[in-house]
């Protein structure tokens, strides 16, 4: 089975900061989740270089678009290996290869009778790159997500003929009820589409910067239309003399946050009907992190540099707190006492401290070998379904909902460890038997939760796998009483250590 998984691409106006990172960690749990279950995965996201976000940004810093692509595109790659990202390709849409393959797929949806030339007549908002209609307008003709001015357009373009997929559209909605997730998400895409939908331009003339028109020279594609085909033209040049259309589309999951949802659930399955591609078969849309009640963003400058917070206190950490602390799919307030909280009380004291009390209790009691006795199977109980329940959870993109369940088997480890008391039984010569089906146990629970934790936490379960004396990661291994005793494991240094 093949697993598509993709993030938004990036416009490059302008560094990198949490709120791009959280949608790219997002998409990284759920591609090594799938990974680690077998499935042949393939991971994309990028940058968006186009348009009048990055024209004017560029502008503003005395550089061309290009010079300013050419500097941003790379700090967006350069967060993914800090960020422990394991994409399998990164797109920037001045890539030629793209820009032909845009051309090539905008030629057909001409050709196929859904282009005609037209006067778009309205407004405008340069920072969205989006054609609001009457119902996005703010008070004042201001943009309601960046409170700036909208532009007044007045403009001949190429026309997509948007409205004669209502009809399409609102089908794909009635047959395919999870097409877009979470629910609240899909409503507004339906009331949207159920106002009655307009043409909208699909080419600009007072824009330079973009993909040329083949059929007219004077205009380039409108910036959308490119950016959102990047999840179909990755897959024609990604890997060298393979095109992977056929094995991966249609993507399984294109992850989103909701400024974009108009973009991604109207525009785009409709650009794909009509370039003769599949829709995807689901679009998760997340809230938005939010710093002192507002959202995360570069316009207002309450920004977190993901790249400190790494640094400060790892990119296990900032994985495991996105999602622990914000539900995923809603919105929610991040602060750095929060992570702080998070980091010493989950981290450190919850899971740091049962792996390596787990850890040095088998070295000291039974000389750092699994006993191989038969398991405790009051806590397999509640371990039995887990595996399964994550799984299903993760395949909805319930990530946090995954993360709890996960945590609460962590948690119950720890009361294990309380109720067995283990260094009480082993003042007991009689109850060696005990200690025995005690270690193995918790040696099977810590192994279970860290297979499942290892998307979360990536280079934390590495070493703790390897320490437990586990080579593979492989989703069977998350099952309590997969492996028999006899083990050796080793100690670990503290994973989550101190700070000051
Ligand atoms: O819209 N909370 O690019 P963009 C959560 N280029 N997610 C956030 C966030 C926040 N505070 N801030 C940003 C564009 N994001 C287009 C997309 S796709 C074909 C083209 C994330 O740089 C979230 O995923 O403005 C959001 O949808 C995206 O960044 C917007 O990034």
């Amino acid at each position: 089975m093949t697993f598509y998984v993709t993030t938004p691409i990036f416009y490059v106006n302008a560094a990198p900061h949490l709120g791009h990172a959280y949608t790219t960690i997002a998409a990284d749990v759920m591609a090594r989740h799938m990974r680690a279950r077998g499935e042949d995965v393939f991971f994309l996201t990028g940058t968006d270089e186009h348009g009048e976000p990055v024209v004017q940004a560029a502008e503003r810093e005395g550089l061309t678009p290009r010079e300013l692509g050419d500097r941003n595109a790379p700090r967006f790659k350069a967060l993914l290996e800090p960020l422990l990202v394991s994409n399998d390709f990164f797109i920037r849409t001045s890539d030629p290869e793209h820009e032909s393959k845009v051309q090539e797929i905008l030629q057909r949806v001409h050709d196929n009778g859904h282009v005609y030339k037209g006067l778009y007549e309205g407004w405008y908002c340069p920072r969205c790159a989006d054609f609001k209609t009457e119902s996005e307008i703010g008070p004042d003709n201001t943009c309601p997500i960046h409170h700036i001015p909208l532009t007044r357009e007045h403009e001949e373009n190429w026309f997509f003929a948007l409205s004669s997929f209502q009809e399409p559209l609102e089908r794909l909605f009635a047959e395919r009820p999870d097409f877009v997730r979470p629910q609240v998400r899909a409503n507004e895409a339906k009331a949207f589409i159920g106002q009655g939908l307009r043409d909208v331009s699909l080419t600009r003339a007072n824009l330079k910067w973009g993909v040329p028109v083949p059929w007219d020279a004077d205009q380039v594609f409108y910036v959308w239309f490119d950016a959102l085909l990047n999840y179909v033209t990755a897959l024609s040049y990604a890997r060298p003399g393979e095109d992977l259309t056929s094995t991966f589309w249609p993507a399984s999951y294109q992850l989103i946050g909701k400024d974009i949802i108009k973009f991604h659930a109207v525009y785009w399955p409709a650009l794909l009907i009509a370039a003769g591609y599949e829709v995807p078969e689901r679009l998760f849309v997340h809230g938005y992190l939010l710093m002192q009640g507002e959202k995360m963003s570069k316009s207002l400058g309450n920004v977190l540099d993901p790249f400190q917070v790494i640094e400060q206190f790892s990119a296990d950490a900032l994985r495991f707190y996105c999602f622990r602390e914000v539900s995923f799919g809603q919105d929610g307030s991040i602060s750095p006492a929060g992570f702080e909280t998070r980091y010493e009380t989950e981290l450190a004291n919850e899971y740091g401290n049962l792996a390596s009390r787990t850890l040095s209790m088998i070295a000291r009691y039974r000389d750092g070998v699994v006993p191989d006795v038969a398991l405790d199977e009051t806590l397999g109980h509640d371990f039995f379904d887990l595996p399964d329940r994550v799984a299903e959870l993760i395949d909805g993109a319930e990530l946090t909902q995954a993360l709890d369940v996960i945590w609460e088997r962590v948690r119950r480890l720890n009361r294990y460890v309380e109720e067995r008391a283990p260094w009480q039984l082993a003042r007991d010569e009689r109850r060696a038997g005990d200690l025995d089906v005690t270690l193995r146990s918790l040696a099977e629970g810590l192994r279970a939760v860290t297979v499942l934790l290892a998307a979360y936490l990536p280079a934390t379960a590495e070493k703790l796998l390897a320490a437990l004396g586990e080579r593979g990661t492989g989703y069977a291994l998350a099952r309590y009483g997969a492996r028999d005793g006899g083990t050796a494991v080793t100690k670990v240094d503290q994973l989550f250590p101190k700070r000051d």
